[in-house]
């Protein structure tokens, strides 16, 4: 056998060298833009965690790759075939574990911190997100069904439950300095937790590919002191109108929990 053969300690220290390089370039890259929520900055912590541990398997790949072309290239002439292998359960249970530890840390981890964004604060406030091509509206139930066109104000640091609805295909709601993302499917009530945490004006971007009109689905976020939003909801002179609130009325609810615990206003 090869085994004893292959120079471990070298490619140990190869994949070492090569994902600290990578590393370093690819955590000094703002992906995200600015972190305008308390969740923000736990969503980008796990994505830099699984960015490292891309790498490292990367690299892992790349050299175990690059020594066996090297390794194992046929002699020129060399017609023969391959000597017959039959595998190497200590590592096929070595490759099943790592990967399945892996998976298991960052699904866990991805609980944990969902968790946290989603931690009801008390003082929550619901928004009815209505989402059809090419358009998004809203309701602000605690204010009898205020509607808003278009334009979405929220108050500062106070945990909003927005509360999806489509009235045709399949959206996406998504305020990218948020990170938070859902999907607004028709039939359903969707919701998604979400605390701004700085003032601003952002833009909502519809992420699912929903017809001719989907790159143009945008509509303005306006972060604001609560005082300034609870006098911008005062002078909404619309209702919600009645086909909308026939989606609030009969979706089905895929998350309850948030609902009931929601203060009355
Ligand atoms: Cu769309």
């Amino acid at each position: 056998m090869f085994s004893n053969r292959i120079p471990i300690a070298k490619m140990a220290a190869a994949v070492v060298v090569l994902s600290a390089i990578t590393c370093a370039i690819m955590l000094s890259i703002n992906w995200n833009g600015a972190e305008d929520s308390t969740a923000a900055p736990k969503i980008d912590d796990l994505m830099n965690i699984a960015i490292v541990l891309s790498t490292v398997i990367f690299w892992i790949v790349m050299v175990a790759l690059a020594y066996a072309l090297h390794a194992f290239k046929a002699k020129p002439g060399d017609e023969s075939d391959g000597e017959p292998i039959h595998g190497n359960t200590r590592l096929e249970i070595v490759w099943t574990l790592v990967p399945t530890v892996i998976v298991l840390f960052l699904g866990g981890w991805s609980w944990k911190v969902l968790d946290e964004v989603e931690e009801p604060t008390g003082h929550q406030l619901t928004v009815d997100v209505f989402s059809q091509q090419y358009a998004w509206s809203f309701g602000y139930p605690g204010k009898e069904y205020a509607y808003s066109q278009g334009v979405l104000h929220v108050p500062v640091n106070r945990q909003i439950v927005f509360k999806m609805h489509s009235q045709d295909v399949i959206h996406s709601f998504w305020v990218p300095q948020w990170r938070i993302k859902k999907d607004n499917v028709p039939g359903i009530t969707t919701t998604a937790i979400v605390t701004p945490d700085k003032v601003g004006t952002y833009q909502l971007i519809c992420t699912e590919l929903c017809g001719f009109g989907h790159a143009s689905m945008r509509a303005k976020v306006v972060v604001e002191p609560e005082a300034k939003w609870a006098k911008w909801v005062a002078g909404l002179k619309e209702k919600v109108p009645t086909p909308l609130m026939v989606s609030v009325k009969q979706d089905t609810e895929t998350n309850p929990e948030p609902l009931e615990r929601v203060d009355a206003e």
